[in-house]
């Protein structure tokens, strides 16, 4: 149930003494490590010293994504390139990618929380861990990998793609974990249907899906069609990779492993730290990272901190599930649209299928939202009064939901393009004029 039950469930009082301990540690590595950092802190008037209690943690400057476009590739790193055993690197929508650093001890820590992070979703040394995140610069595949090969179960590197031999692999190999996006694991089910090999032919038991956001109507598509248990992943190269939160077997919430990072939810406009329960900016600190340490990290992912204890013991603070980012946040007419909310109405319906798109127009100064479903194979040969009478109810639902005028086109099966790694949910024209 646990991979480490000493620091997973570390009494409160300790976990905070262990995390000023380690914040004070990061803050003098960056102070005299990074210019950026050391200017950054000499701006708002503060020294390490400065930082005698956790609460001292919001006096600190905030890094945004722009700070590591500026210090690009290297500028951020807190130790000489010789101590750097591996780089990765996340494209942005725009500007130039992020590089991240990992010394050896970095890689090692990053397995320990990855073998943490797969035990909690629900692994153990005996399965057979597929592992479809993509391979490379992406931290996905081989950060789920090195902790897979850490858990001790038998890791199939496989990376993302070639669907088919994914699923001819899952059923030869008796895979029994299967780690990829959310929307390629859907994407799986549907070739497997295709190829006419049907859950019960596996021995696949249970799914850790993360890097993009998805909703629990999806969880629920995903694991009635693979017939699995489908829990949530979630992480960022700016922090480490996968392995910064995850849900256990509760599925109440995501983990945040609290001996190596620290949680802060913000209101995105002003920067005030907000209260449990309360919906906003996650920030992020590291407390235990040496090529990269990241001081109150904004994430630009929308999510709360959870009150309460999560019955399974481990101690460290609980985040809901990511429901989408600030950047990604669609604002039409005003209205605040997130993609994953138009994903949670198709999936209460019957007759589509939750492949869709959300194309963002604009007619005059007016802008339009319409969004593209594909509808099943049994449905789409039906009656054209079945299928006018669907797109109405659909349009109906998400209006009420959206609060916005929408059009609801349904398309035929198989047309919206699929995707191997993050699902491209948007299409926003608006931003091409
Ligand atoms: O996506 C790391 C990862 C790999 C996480 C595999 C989970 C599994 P990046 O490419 O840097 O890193 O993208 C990070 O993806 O800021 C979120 O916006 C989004 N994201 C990641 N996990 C989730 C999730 C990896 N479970 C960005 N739910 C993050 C929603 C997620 N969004």
């Amino acid at each position: 149930m646990y991979w480490n039950p000493k620091y997973e469930c570390l009494p409160l009082e300790e976990l905070y003494e262990l995390q000023l301990e380690r914040l004070k540690v990061t803050v003098e590595r960056v102070f005299y490590n990074v210019p950026h950092y050391r200017r950054a802190f000499q701006e708002k008037g503060l020294e390490p010293s400065d930082i005698k209690s956790l609460e001292d943690l919001s006096k600190l400057p905030f890094t945004t994504k722009d700070d590591l476009r500026e210090n690009y590739p290297f500028g951020m790193f807190a130790v000489p390139m010789s101590e750097v055993v591996r780089l990765h690197s996340s494209s942005g929508t725009t500007g130039k990618p992020t590089v991240v650093g990992y010394t050896r001890r970095d890689i090692d820590v990053w397995a320990e929380l990855m073998a943490r992070a797969l035990v909690c979703g629900g692994a153990t040394r005996n399965d057979i861990i597929q592992n479809a995140y993509g391979y490379g610069l992406f931290t996905g595949g081989l950060g789920i990998h090195y902790g897979a090969e850490r858990l001790g179960a038998s890791v199939i590197p496989i990376s993302g793609g070639n669907t088919r031999r994914q699923v001819m692999i899952m059923k030869d190999f008796g895979t029994t974990v299967l780690t990829c996006t959310p929307s390629y694991a859907l994407h799986i089910a549907e070739v497997m249907e295709e190829m006419g090999v049907s859950p019960e032919e596996l021995k696949l038991r249970c799914g850790i899906f993360g890097a993009e956001p998805w909703s629990e109507n999806m969880r629920k598509e995903i694991e009635r069609r693979l017939k699995i248990s489908a829990v949530d992943i979630y992480g960022l190269s700016e922090v480490i990779g996968p392995g910064v939160a995850i849900e256990c077997q509760e599925k109440n919430g995501l983990h945040i492993f609290g001996d190596h990072f620290l949680a802060e939810v913000i209101d995105p406009a002003t920067g005030e730290v907000l209260p449990p329960g309360q919906m906003g900016e996650l920030v992020l600190t590291s407390l235990t990272k040496e090529a990269f340490p990241v001081i109150r990290y904004r994430t630009r992912d929308i999510t709360a901190i959870l009150p309460g204890e999560c019955p399974c013991g481990r101690t460290g603070v609980r985040i809901a599930r990511i429901t989408g980012r600030t950047d990604d946040m669609l604002i039409i007419r005003g209205v605040n649209v997130f993609p994953s909310q138009v994903e949670s109405v198709l999936l209460q319906f019957g007759g589509t299928e939750p492949h869709y798109q959300l194309i963002v127009d604009r007619e005059g100064s007016l802008d339009t939202l319409e969004v593209q479903v594909e509808v099943s194979e049994g449905l789409f040969s039906d009656k054209v009064r079945g299928l006018e009478e669907l797109e109405r109810k659909l349009r109906l639902e998400l209006e009420s939901t959206l609060g916005i005028n929408v059009k609801v086109t349904l398309v035929e099966p198989k047309t919206i393009a699929r995707s191997e790694g993050k699902a491209k949910r948007v299409i926003d024209r608006r931003k091409l004029v």
